[in-house]
């Protein structure tokens, strides 16, 4: 029996999930999560401390030690990694990594050993000791001249107009303000494909599911925009690796050490949110995911390219074939702990009872919490935003108003998405009744739950598979099968649909 083995790098933590898809079962999981299992580094919730709130950035090292404590832990469990066939994984979105011409010899020095870590190993490697990741919105002054010099062929090319945290802007800003380190750049990776290339001790390509999220991928012809790149900052086309898919190339010899077998097919890595429209199920067209994480997330398969009106959304490369569509939210799990914690409420009062005692549609209460910049819509200025005094609410007011305008809000910016009668939902927010229910009744669909939780990771090993010849299909019947299912309550209908209105004035209120 062949096991493939799928890796999620994302914003909080790293999981690895072992599955076995003869016997449509998974075998093992394990993570790290870097608040608790690797301090060293100083990135709490995945990001380092910075004075500019904009600012976003975290150690790349970090992820090469998740990567290699996540390896051992995986193998304490027990599993045979030996039966491990081939691997898969995904990153955090529009995260940069810049290498300099030691990163090439380093890949390709990775021998089994007791030898240094990974961290170790690389340090020497970048060019820029850490990366802004997704959550940075310092780049506006790059975004702006951006569309200055491409207008609306930006969104029409590449799927998205300039984005604050896409890996293009970035890059700019990075050159223009730092020109020797940028010189000393040879490679940037994204955060999916820096991981891919050292598990084979090569450069690995981008796939067309992360790459679209960079400003710089034309998504038409499927190659780096010679212009865009160049006006982006100069030289970049060179420093991009290639763009593809399928297998990215034999794992290293290094990771012998963990008992895999050096040589096995590692797929070329992409995002977490396109690993996830594959781990859901939801890679063909029809049903729609809302994706509850350290980002919250709506985004469906396309059945033709089309992009947001509003400007707002995405289209990324689907890993299944064709395109995708999506919408983020900054504010998402962090925002909802902080109103829980201030409302000096447990899990079990947020996600239950907080529900019980107010009524659908909070009496017009809302409240987005936006502590940090907003990403959908764009807002630089932090804080939370209400229609009424939060502060002086009850914990149950404060709760249900923020949990409805996260879900108006999903429904608002995924208008050009369509219309689904169906929304499958994932990430750690998902288990909450009050949410899914929530969610059921503003979007007026069935909100189906799948017995995974890390769809990314199963999505990445989904992908391992399938670059290894087991058809997709196949693995979502077994894998992705819905286990629950909320219904919408059609008595609540009219109050969300009044209140859609209530929540894009209380939006507009922030600028
Ligand atoms: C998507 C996005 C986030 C990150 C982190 O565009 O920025 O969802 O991928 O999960």
């Amino acid at each position: 029996m062949a096991y493939y083995l799928g890796i999620d790098s994302s914003t909080q933590s790293m999981k690895g999930l072992v599955i076995d898809p003869a016997a449509g079962t998974i075998v093992q999981s394990a993570g790290v999560n870097f608040k608790a299992d690797l301090p060293q580094f100083n990135c709490p919730d995945g990001v380092l401390a910075n004075a500019d709130p904009l600012v976003k950035h975290s150690d790349p090292l970090m992820w090469l030690a998740a990567l290699d404590l996540l390896l051992a832990r995986l193998q304490a469990t027990g599993v045979d990694m030996a039966k491990i066939a081939a691997i898969g994984g995904d990153g955090q979105q529009h995260g940069s990594v810049y290498l300099n011409e030691l990163f090439f010899p380093t890949l390709a020095s990775l021998t089994p050993c007791s030898c240094p870590s990974l961290a170790e190993q690389f340090a020497t490697t970048l060019a820029r000791r850490t990366s802004p990741i997704w959550m940075d919105s310092s780049t506006s002054a790059e975004c702006r001249e951006l569309d200055a010099a491409f207008g609306a062929r930006l969104q029409a090319d590449t799927g998205s107009p300039a984005i604050e945290r896409f890996t293009g802007p970035q890059v700019r800003k990075f050159a223009k303000t730092e020109p020797e380190r940028y010189a000393q750049t040879a490679r940037v990776h994204l955060v999916s494909s820096f991981l891919c290339s050292v598990l084979i001790g090569k450069d690995a390509p981008i796939d067309s599911g992360d790459g679209a999220g960079m400003n710089l991928l034309n998504l038409r012809t499927m190659a780096w925009d010679p212009q865009i790149a160049e006006f982006t900052a100069p030289g970049l086309a060179g420093k991009l690796p290639r763009v593809g898919g399928g297998v990215a190339g034999g794992l290293a010899p290094y990771f012998e050490k963990y008992n895999l077998r050096a040589g096995i097919p590692v797929a070329v890595w992409t995002g977490d949110n396109p690993a996830s429209l594959v781990g859901t199920g939801a890679w063909s067209a029809g049903v729609a995911v809302v994706s509850l994480g350290t980002s919250d997330t709506f985004f469906a398969a396309l059945d033709a390219f089309r992009t947001d009106p509003e400007g707002c959304g995405h289209v990324f490369g689907n890993p299944a074939g064709g395109f995708m569509s999506l919408a983020c939210f900054k504010n998402g799990s962090l925002a909802r702990d902080r109103v829980r914690r201030e409302a000096g409420a447990e899990w079990s009062f947020f996600d239950v009872t907080a529900f019980e005692k107010t009524p659908p549609g909070n009496n017009g209460k809302l409240a987005l919490p936006w502590f940090e910049a907003e990403i959908t819509p764009p807002v630089l200025k932090p804080g939370l935003r209400a229609n009424f005094d939060f502060a002086a609410a009850a914990p149950e007011v404060r709760i249900r108003a923020a949990v409805e305008a996260q879900a108006l809000a999903l429904r608002s910016h995924a208008l050009w998405i369509g219309k689904f009668g169906a929304i499958r939902v994932t990430g750690g927010a998902s288990k909450s009744p009050g949410i899914r229910q929530t969610l059921a009744d503003v979007f007026q669909a069935r909100v189906e739950s799948i017995a995974v939780a890390d769809s990314a990771a199963l999505g990445g090993a989904m992908l391992a598979a399938h670059a290894d010849g087991v058809p997709l299909a196949q693995m979502t019947q077994a894998f992705s099968p819905v286990s629950a299912v909320c219904e919408p309550r059609p008595a609540n209908a009219a109050v969300y649909d009044k209140l859609l209105s209530a929540v894009r004035e209380l939006e507009k209120s922030a600028f």
